[in-house]
């Protein structure tokens, strides 16, 4: 048996007027809870030290600037880093980067047991738009404030086991965790930020987004031979409402722990990443079942064309 106790921190709303200092607060004490429950590895959400900023519209690049983190740790986040290395306990949370050079990502951390950053993914599928949209209920300025991901979808070797990150939108794509699980992902982590309602179409409230997120986190679990863990930031942000329904899900597709709550809550699970095997080994062994002389098209067309 191959054990991580894995802790999916959710986290409540973060306003605009919240310090980072009392956000890291907020999730050094799920990182307690968390020791106390014997996890060895702690999720935060995406885009975690901030309020969701891309729903709002901003033209000055300085103010846009002021959402990003430029290095990693920083002042604000090294108490968690160095509690987190006191601990022995895993951390992987999202935050806006900006590089050295001047670009702008919407990105993951992994670190080990010791705090050293080890992992670092940055986030492929940027949903929304860039410029103002008169048309919807709110802004989803994602287009507008990063680039894309630079870094694919890699995987990394840690606690025994081969760990993959995505951010977000990323789960709703069945090509972000199969190029994971091409490179044998047993563990996918993922924070997310999800209104409660489709900005392009108010009849789309709670219940269905809430159905197409666990309905795209189990079937690529399950098509993967993987778990997922996927980490909701929630509650009535800035006056605009994020969904919750965090879940750790096992290599079945089985949702075995679910938030509660809109609130900072804390699922642990004891998830044994041997369980992945069967599955690798059989229904989804990759390499006797897949027909790759049929997948072109996946790779070298990106929308739809209609020929018939
Ligand atoms: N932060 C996100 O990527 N949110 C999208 C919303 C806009 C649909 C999501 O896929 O949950």
């Amino acid at each position: 048996m191959r054990e991580i106790v894995i802790g999916a921190a959710q986290m409540g709303p973060n306003q605009k007027a919240d310090s980072r200092e009392a956000i890291v607060a907020r999730m050094l004490a799920l990182l307690e809870e968390a020791a106390r429950a014997g996890c060895t590895l702690v999720v935060y959400p995406e885009l975690a030290l901030t309020t969701f900023f891309p729903r709002w519209y901003m033209e000055d690049q300085a103010e846009v600037d002021g959402w990003f983190e430029t290095e990693m740790p920083n002042a604000a986040t090294r108490p968690l880093f160095d509690r987190a290395r006191d601990l022995g306990i895993a951390i992987s949370f999202g935050y806006a980067e900006l590089t050295p050079d001047g670009h702008h990502f919407n990105t993951q951390i992994l670190t080990d047991r010791q705090a050293n950053i080890i992992a670092k993914y940055r986030k492929t599928h940027l949903p929304g738009h860039s410029e103002y949209d008169t048309e919807r209920a709110f802004q989803h300025l994602e287009k507008r404030y990063f680039e894309p991901g630079d870094t694919g979808f890699p995987v990394w070797r840690t606690q025994d086991a081969v760990v993959g990150m995505m951010i977000c939108n990323d789960r709703r794509w069945p090509e972000s965790y199969r190029v994971m699980g091409l490179q044998g992902v047993e563990l996918v982590i993922l924070g997310y930020n999800t209104p409660s309602v489709n900005s392009q179409d108010s009849r789309e409230g709670e219940d269905k987004r809430l159905y197409h997120s666990e309905l795209s986190m189990t079937a690529g679990a399950y098509q993967n031979a993987t778990w997922v863990v996927g980490v909701a930031k929630a509650g009535d942000e800035d006056g605009h409402p994020l969904m919750g329904g965090s879940i750790i899900v096992d290599p079945n597709g089985y949702v075995v722990e679910r938030a509660k709550t809109t609130g900072d809550e804390l699922l642990v699970h004891a998830c044994d990443m041997d369980l992945s095997v069967f599955g690798k080994e059989t229904i989804f062994d990759f390499k006797r079942h897949r027909r790759i002389e049929h997948y072109g098209l996946i790779a070298s067309q990106t929308g739809v064309v209609v020929k018939v």
